[in-house]
């Protein structure tokens, strides 16, 4: 094929074109930058491609990327941040309209051909395709993540997908972000072939030429078979919208402005030819463009992408970084099989290892059986599923541990036990071997003193379940080495995790912050308030679930483990109340045994159990406005995170805000503790924070950090 090309046009902004047989192929490449976006200069790029395909140059056109892993990411999410009214953003959305609406009237046939992520802007353009080819890749995936932007889809989606695709389906995509694999996408009738990678550009070319011979039907429009024809019918249409409606209320407890508004825009855009449907976009995008919810919710997309990039050493962390490409991990209970789910998943062979071969193979059988689902899930082909079980072996010795370039502690939290496995670990490793240890509340120099190596010893202190949840923190000491950092942070983020790099102190960040929150709950409980009030407030407030129900979750014993260790190092700030060890003498536990703050049945979680309230000497019923409650939990928990930085655990408030939303909950739409200071003004804060003080003592003291900031009008972010 290339012998017969000929490159016409060699684009300085990111979009080469190259003609083969007459058909054009655009291949997208944007300069310096690891992922193509809709940016200013790929846009102008693209007009002028138009122009030439409009004055009848090619007889089809192939649109390609030569970024690896990416396709289009979207629109240039840098430029969201520079918006200073709805204006801006409705000026923005209208240049998309024109330039993919250019596309799509073009008078000849246009084949999306996907290899990496399609998302936001980036599946709106191949929308604005005749044909759309996804290469069968790993990387590839497809989505409208708008809404996690706090935004729509502001390309043409919100109304070119529903037509396509259907109501239902297009709404799943637009109100949860989610990222399609190529042969979901083809499930749903997003993409109209899935085949393999290596071949996607000659596929792509053939079926061009055919669409352009007429020797293929273009799927403009309405698929074949597409249930839109009944989901437009107005009875259906209206049912449909009201119970999506009534999933994002319960979801997101109206906080969210932009998945409502994307209901509204589907909902009436569906009534309107396709024309007057598009414009609808442009206003909604302006108007949620610049609410405090997009602004936040944008703020955590580069703090997480900036988590990514910084591997927390002076220098090259990439450069220092080593390969993992062989890992054992010690201790095969659900965290360990968990740990070896993730790292199989991408590609790495692992050991799973535990005392007795029943242990292990019980371990083995868990990292089996979420694999397979997973994997089956994503409808992979039953060879890569043998493959990917065959990645993950179990032991009950130390074999094969000097092969390895980190092995992950995952054993009981019990400091004894952990010394011994770190003493036998470094036995079967090579010196070269990096030693992560699994912990939540054991400070990792602690852990380090058994080392004979302790520059090679890190906190890996992932989050359950660790295939879903997305944070990974590492903790340093002052005497791990840069490479093991730098290893572990390109082994966290390869295993698609999001790491923040934290200083060695007593609960870390994440479990720091949590501690004075969840015991003020239980100071209010002892106060008089309802279990349910709790949870109920701090729901409104933004967390996915409420303090009480966490105890539970994670288990009473735990928690009541923890905050004596918090309460040792941090002395009265973190204010005991007896109750947990209340619950703990009476054999309550939380979930696991069925026992808890809440009742449960067949491990089902019921009513909160009344009898609590006789353990904890039956307070007599109180109301506490729901605001106060939100405002002691709350404010302590920002306050605890400002202390991370003042004692130096955080390396800067990006980490904190990344932490807390990520690991524990901290709703996305405030940012994260560190934004929230921000945007409430830290003078306003402290004041806030006083008022408790005066009240309740001096565990609202504010952070000698905070009160600085106040004093000053500072900031912890520009702008
Ligand atoms: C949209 O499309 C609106 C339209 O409907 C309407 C428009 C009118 N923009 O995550 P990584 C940067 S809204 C700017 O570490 P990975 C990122 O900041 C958009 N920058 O890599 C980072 O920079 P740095 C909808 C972007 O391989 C670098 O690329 N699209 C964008 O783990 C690498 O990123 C989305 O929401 C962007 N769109 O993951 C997609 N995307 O190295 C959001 C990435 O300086 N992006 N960057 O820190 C992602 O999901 C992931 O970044 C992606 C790569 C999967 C692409």
């Amino acid at each position: 094929m290339t012998d017969t090309m000929t490159a016409i046009e060699k684009s300085a902004a990111g979009v080469r074109m190259e003609m083969s047989d007459g058909i054009a192929l655009l291949r997208l490449d944007e300069p310096d930058k690891s992922v193509n976006t809709l940016s200013a200069p790929v846009i102008e790029a693209m007009r002028t491609i138009l122009d030439r395909l409009e004055s009848g140059e090619a007889r089809a056109a192939v649109l390609l990327s030569d970024k690896p892993g990416v396709w289009i990411a979207g629109a240039d999410i840098e430029q969201f941040t520079q918006f200073t009214s709805a204006a801006d953003g409705e000026r923005a959305t209208r240049e998309g309209h024109k330039l993919l609406n250019r596309l799509e009237n073009l008078p000849i046939p246009v084949v999306a051909a996907i290899d990496g992520v399609a998302l936001g802007g980036g599946v709106e353009t191949a929308l604005a395709c005749t044909y759309r080819i996804a290469a069968d890749t790993e990387k590839t995936r497809l989505g409208l993540p708008e809404v996690q932007l706090g935004l729509l889809p502001g390309a043409g989606g919100s109304q070119r997908l529903p037509r396509l695709v259907g109501i239902r389906a297009a709404l799943d995509l637009m109100l949860t972000g989610k990222r399609l694999d190529p042969r979901r996408a083809k499930k749903i009738g997003l993409v109209d072939e899935v085949v393999p990678g290596a071949d996607l550009e000659s596929i792509a070319i053939r079926i061009a030429g055919e669409l352009a011979d007429g020797k293929r039907e273009p799927r403009r429009g309405n698929r074949r078979g597409s249930p839109l024809a009944l989901e437009r019918l107005p009875g259906v249409k209206s049912f449909i919208i009201r119970k999506a409606r009534e999933g994002v209320m319960a979801k997101t407890r109206g906080l969210y402005p932009a998945p409502l508004r994307i209901l509204e825009v589907v909902d009436r855009g569906l009534d309107l030819p396709v024309e007057e449907a598009l414009e609808l976009e442009p206003p909604a995008f302006g108007e949620l463009s610049v609410t405090p919810e997009a602004r936040s919710l944008v703020h955590l997309f580069f703090a997480t992408t900036g988590a990514k990039s910084d591997a927390g050493v002076e220098g090259d962390g990439k450069a220092l970084a080593r390969d993992v490409e062989r890992l054992a991990i010690v201790g095969a209970g659900f965290m360990g099989a968990g740990i070896a789910t993730a790292s199989a998943e991408k590609g790495m062979r692992v050991r799973l290892k535990d005392i007795t071969p029943e242990n292990a193979a019980k371990g083995l059988r868990t990292a089996h059986e979420s694999l397979v689902k997973r994997a089956r899930r994503r409808k992979r082909p039953s060879h890569e599923i043998e493959a990917l079980k065959g990645r993950v072996t179990a032991t009950h010795e130390y074999t094969g541990f000097r092969r390895t370039e980190l092995v992950v502690e995952a054993v009981f939290e019990d400091v004894e036990l952990k010394h011994r496995v770190i003493r036998e670990v470094e036995e079967a490793a090579s010196e070269e071997t990096v030693l992560g240890t699994n912990t939540s509340t054991i400070p990792i120099a602690t852990l380090a003193e058994a080392s004979s190596r302790p520059g090679n010893v890190i906190g890996l202190h992932f989050f359950s379940p660790v295939e879903k949840m997305p944070l990974l923190e590492i903790i340093v000491t002052p005497q791990t080495e840069d490479w093991v950092t730098a290893t572990a942070h390109a082994y966290g983020k390869r295993i698609g995790k999001t790491p923040i790099v934290v200083n060695d102190a007593p609960g870390f960040y994440a479990n720091r912050i949590l501690t004075p929150y969840m015991a003020e709950a239980l100071l209010l409980l002892e106060e008089g308030v309802r279990m349910e009030e709790l949870d109920r407030a701090m729901k409104n407030w933004g967390f996915p679930v409420g303090p009480i129900t966490l105890y539970d979750e994670v288990g009473l014993d735990v928690a009541h483990k923890a905050a004596a260790v918090m309460r040792e190092a941090f002395g009265d700030r973190m204010e005991e109340s007896s109750v947990l060890d209340r619950m703990v003498e009476d054999d309550r536990m939380g979930r696991k045994n069925g026992r808890g703050f809440f009742t449960y049945e067949d491990g089902k979680k019921g009513k909160p159990d009344e009898s609590v309230y006789g353990l904890i000497g039956d307070p007599e019923p109180k109301e506490v406005p729901e605001a106060d409650v939100q405002e002691r939990l709350g404010l302590t928990m920002v306050n605890e995170a400002v202390r991370c930085l003042e004692d130096d655990v955080l390396r800067n408030p990006r980490d904190g805000d990344v932490g807390a939303v990520l690991g524990i909950g901290f709703p996305p739409f405030r940012g994260g503790p560190f934004w929230y200071v921000d945007r409430t003004g830290a003078e306003q804060v402290v004041a806030r924070l006083r008022a408790l003080e005066s009240r309740f003592g001096r565990r609202f003291s504010p952070s000698a950090r905070l009160v600085e900031m106040a004093e000053k009008g500072e900031t912890f972010f520009e702008g």
